[in-house]
Parts: C-alpha cells; sequence; structure tokens
C-alpha cells in the first residue's frame, strides 16, 4: 500500500494485518507492509491522544479523560492477529481501542468535546462510548468490570455458535478485584473463548504493581482456574501480534480463555490531573527513549532500506491531517439539544 494512500475510516483498523506473518521465536517476522499498517495505527492514536490533551488543556473537553499515549502497541498488536468480527471491550483508557476497531476519530472526538455528533450524541464522554458496527462494547469506567462484560460477550459468541472471540482489556489494578477472579471460574467451566488481556502499564493511578499486588506476574493470575497466560513485551507490536495469535487460535479452537499479561507502559499521568509525584521524570524518560513502541517500528522500516524517511513524512502528513480534520469537526458541530437531557437515559 503507497505509503500516504489511506484518508478514510480504515486508516488505524489493522484487523488481520498480522495474517500469513511467520514466527520466530516470540515474534512475528512482519513484512514492510504490516510494519507499515502498524506504524500508521500507532502514529494515529498517538497524534489523537495528543490532540485531546490539548483540546482538554484549552477547556474543550470536561470531565473524565484518559490518554493512551505509550500503550498503543497493546491494542494494535492484538487487532493485527484478530478479525473485525472479534469483540472488543476495555475500561476508560479507551480512545485507542476505538480507533483501532475502525471507528471514526470525528466523532470520537466529537464525543470527547460533548457534540451532538459524537458516538454517544455528546453524551457519554471519554468513558462511554460504543460501536455495535464496529463490534467494540466500551468504554467502561468501573475498574474491573470489563472482566465479568467480557466474558458475558464470549458467552454469546458461544451460545450462537459462531466462532468470534471476546478481546477484554483491563488493568493491572483492576486485576486486583474480586470479579476478575469470578469471571475466571465461569470462564473456564464454560470454556468462553475470551482472551483476557491485563495491560500491566505498572501503575494504578498512582500505585506501583509493587506495592499493591501479592503475585505482580500477572500472567499467573489464571493457575487456580488452568487458564493458561503468558507475559508478553508490549512495547513491541510484533510480540504482541504473535502472543496474542497464540491466543486468540486457542479460544477459537474451544479450549476456553486465556491469559496475556502485556507490559507496558503510559508517559502521561493516570487523568488528566495527576500529580505524578509517585514516579521520577528519569523513569519515564528512560522508556521514551528505549523503548517507544512507535520508535522501534519506525526505525526498523528505516534500518530496513525499502521505506525511506519521506515515505514515513508521508504518512505523519496523513495522519495528521486526519487529526486536525477530527480537532475541527469536534469543535464546530452543535451540543446536544437541551430537550435531549432525558433522552437515552435509564431512570
Ligand atoms: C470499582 C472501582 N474502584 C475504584 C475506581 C477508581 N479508579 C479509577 S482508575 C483506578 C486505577 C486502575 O488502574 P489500572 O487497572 O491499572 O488501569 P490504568 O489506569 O493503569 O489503565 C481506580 C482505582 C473505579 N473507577 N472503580
Ligand atoms: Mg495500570
Amino acid at each position: 500500500m503507497p505509503a500516504a494512500a489511506t484518508n478514510d475510516a480504515k486508516f488505524a483498523d489493522v484487523a488481520g494485518a498480522a495474517k500469513g506473518a511467520p514466527r520466530e521465536g516470540d515474534l512475528l517476522v512482519f513484512t514492510k507492509e504490516q510494519e507499515l499498517a502498524a506504524y500508521r495505527s500507532m502514529l494515529l492514536i498517538r497524534r489523537f491522544e495528543e490532540k485531546a490533551g490539548q483540546l482538554y488543556g484549552m477547556g474543550l473537553i470536561g470531565g473524565f479523560c484518559h490518554l493512551y499515549i505509550g500503550q498503543e502497541a497493546v491494542v494494535v498488536g492484538v487487532r493485527m492477529a484478530a478479525r473485525e468480527t472479534d469483540q472488543f471491550i476495555t475500561a476508560y483508557r479507551d480512545h485507542g481501542h476505538m480507533l483501532a476497531c475502525g471507528m471514526d476519530p470525528k466523532r470520537v472526538m466529537a464525543e470527547l468535546t460533548g457534540r451532538r455528533s459524537g458516538y454517544s450524541k455528546g453524551k457519554g464522554g471519554s468513558m462511554h462510548m460504543f460501536s455495535r458496527e464496529k463490534n467494540f462494547f466500551g468504554g467502561h469506567g468501573i475498574v474491573g468490570a470489563p472482566a465479568p462484560l467480557g466474558a458475558g460477550l464470549a458467552f454469546a459468541d458461544l451460545y450462537r455458535g459462531d466462532d468470534n472471540v471476546s478481546l477484554t482489556f483491563f488493568g493491572d489494578g483492576a486485576a486486583n478485584q474480586g470479579q476478575v477472579y469470578e469471571s475466571f471460574n465461569m470462564a473456564e467451566l464454560w470454556r468462553l473463548p475470551v482472551v483476557f488481556i491485563v495491560e500491566n502499564n505498572r501503575y494504578a493511578m498512582g500505585t506501583s504493581v509493587e506495592r499493591s499486588s501479592a503475585q505482580a506476574n500477572f500472567s499467573k493470575r489464571g493457575v487456580a482456574f488452568n487458564i493458561p497466560g503468558k507475559q508478553v513485551d508490549g512495547m513491541d507490536v510484533r510480540a504482541v501480534a504473535a502472543a496474542a495469535a497464540e491466543a486468540l487460535e486457542w479460544c477459537r479452537s474451544g479450549k476456553g480463555p486465556y491469559l496475556l499479561e502485556v507490559q507496558t507502559y503510559r508517559y502521561r499521568g493516570h487523568s488528566m490531573s495527576d500529580p505524578a509525584k509517585y514516579r521520577s521524570k528519569e523513569e519515564v524518560q528512560k522508556v521514551r527513549e528505549e523503548h517507544d513502541p512507535i520508535e522501534q517500528v519506525r526505525a526498523r522500516l528505516l534500518a530496513d532500506g525499502g521505506t525511506t524517511a519521506d515515505d514515513l513524512k508521508q504518512i505523519d502528513g496523513a495522519v495528521r491531517k486526519i487529526i486536525t480534520e477530527a480537532a475541527d469537526f469536534a469543535t464546530i458541530e452543535p451540543e446536544p439539544d437541551p430537550s435531549e437531557l432525558w433522552t437515552d437515559v435509564v431512570l
């Protein structure tokens, strides 16, 4: 695919893009096209989040807003191994998942700014967006809630007899919630096709994993239920795609749930108001400089020789255009009419 070819809804959606990639150790070996697909998708997510941060600073976004910057390889790697018909569900750090699922950046941004054309008509905001069409099931503010909801999606797959899999994401902090283990139990008991994905970004708000978790190897958290688990380098999109492909194969073939601990890092604060006193600037800087998921792909593409800095510049330009258009749309669109205050609300 030409580097700057796409300015459409499929730009960030890389469903199935890892197909056919041979495995070498813990990695999938990507072709240049597969590397480019990962690069485009991760870059779009990062620029989207940077813009959301700016709009928040300008007062155009209110309420909660949790950015995914640094974690892009997690959802992109999983999506590359998945099918469009597989379901995705996550918690509140969710914009990246929406974009990776092919949701329209304009409408996601418009929801953040509380506009009528947002995915939840401007009334849900950052944590509460869904797309039945794209099989994205939210967007949930309750820590741990994606686990039972994701198991429920998998139950529906089993009940319908299709071979879709539920990709269920939650955080390291969420992994200490009781409802997660109730879900593990039922998922294994009923052999539900669900991949539980712990996005271990080392912190739950300001609490580090070391301070909160008796078993910090989250891939072992399914042992009591006989759920197989694996730890994955979540900063390398090829490693995420390889592990996800294996987990998806396990689930699709009727063997029940699978647990992935994807080790990642968030560069920004927990939400928009975070004093960041719980970690040093040097810690963040080190990850950015040595393990950035996007820079890794960029370096490989340039080293390979088949891609020039100019090719990548074209992609950067295409991404910026999409983001600028999304931000413009999200600031021009009207807010919901006051008469909508009581519609779509369960009383
Ligand atoms: C049931 C519940 N308890 C507490 C909170 C408050 N809270 C919001 S985010 C968060 C931290 C969760 O961290 P983690 O699961 O690691 O996800 P991350 O923010 O790192 O993506 C907490 C405690 C909540 N939203 N829901
Ligand atoms: Mg966390």
